[in-house]
């Protein structure tokens, strides 16, 4: 089958680095790839506020607690733009959460694992975050438009995040030998689920060839879990971690490090819904959307009174 003359002006536009907007032909597979995607990224960003919520009460120190909610409720609000980003490819906010509910959308491997110490709440915020940018810096030059311009503003606050979390790690790696190794154990837990969050190797990612071919994509898995290595050692280093990791050494050569191989087994087992935390996490997200329905009816009918009476 040969392109229509629309498909081939879509591609023609990714191939120049134009954006597709919402109202632009696209081909449907574009448009389900991009709502996988962006669904997926909301939902993570909404699932990973409970790792944190679970400090809010234990934080050990008012100024801490400020930092930890204002960075929750950021997550909070990543996860609104991504679902707006998403609505205008044609699905509605009901059908993703249904999605998510029944296991059908994904969400990050990242946020089925506990949050024991207050070092989780450094090391998720060093960690995470600081991979979670490294993959949405690439993403502020995705093809699609509304997807790109969410991603610009979410990578601003997403830095400041990274830097909460490191400076509790640098902090608890000042204090006594309990807190060093409070914080060293953090760094051994969330390490190599860190790794995991870029996804597959890039030879066994079903969805990077359409995503290079249409530009969603601008790096690869392994090119941005690379570069998060190669950021984040040195900054581990600098306040004396070690990384849980006997096969990390530098490659003068690729003037990078070489890294041990990521456990892909756990990664399959947590994606599927049987890491540490699945049951609980959608446990939570069931409950409070059900209890929150009331809020989402009374919304619906005040902006229907709007509408009438206007
Ligand atoms: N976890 O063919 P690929 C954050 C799935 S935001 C779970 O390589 P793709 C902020 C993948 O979905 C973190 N599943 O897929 C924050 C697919 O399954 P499917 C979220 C994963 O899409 C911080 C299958 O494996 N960020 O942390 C994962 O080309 C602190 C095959 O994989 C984003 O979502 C994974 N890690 O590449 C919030 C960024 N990796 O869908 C609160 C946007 C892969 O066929 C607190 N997403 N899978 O059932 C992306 O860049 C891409 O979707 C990748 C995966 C790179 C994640």
């Amino acid at each position: 089958m040969f392109p229509t003359a629309t498909e081939t002006s879509f591609q023609e536009k990714v191939d120049q680095d134009l954006n597709i907007e919402p109202k632009d032909h696209m081909p449907e597979n574009y448009r389900l790839h991009l709502i996988r995607q962006i669904s997926q990224h909301a939902h993570s960003e909404v699932i990973g506020m409970q790792p944190e919520g679970n400090w809010i009460t234990r934080a050990p120190s008012l100024r801490a607690k400020q930092i930890l909610l204002a960075k929750i409720q950021d997550e909070g609000g990543h996860g609104l733009y991504l679902y707006s980003a998403a609505e205008t490819l044609g699905i509605s906010r009901e059908e993703m959460i249904e999605q998510l509910h029944s296991g059908k959308a994904k969400y990050s491997n990242i946020f089925n694992y506990p949050s024991l110490t207050w070092a989780d709440i450094g090391a998720i915020g060093w960690l995470v975050d600081g991979a979670a940018i490294v993959n949405q810096v690439s993403l502020q030059r995705t093809s699609y438009g509304p997807y790109a311009r969410a991603m610009v503003r979410i990578c601003k606050e997403e830095s400041f995040h990274q830097r909460q979390g490191y400076e509790i790690m640098a902090k608890m790696m000042k204090g006594i030998p309990a807190q060093r190794e409070m914080a060293q154990d953090a760094m051994n837990r969330w390490w190599w689920p860190a790794l995991m969050m870029f996804g597959p190797h890039d030879s066994d990612s079903p969805h990077s060839g359409n995503a290079f071919k249409w530009k969603i994509k601008r790096k690869s898995n392994d090119e941005l879990r690379q570069r998060f290595i190669d950021k984040t050692v040195p900054q581990a280093e600098l306040i004396g971690l070690a990384i849980p990791d006997k096969d990390l050494k530098w490659n003068e050569a690729k003037q990078g490090y070489d890294h041990g191989e990521i456990n892909w087994a756990e990664f399959k087992q947590v994606i599927s819904g049987n890491g540490p935390c699945n049951k609980q996490r959608m446990a939570h997200h069931v409950k409070y959307h059900e209890e929150g329905a009331w809020v989402r009816e009374a919304g619906a009918a005040y902006s229907k009174q709007i509408q009438e009476n206007k």
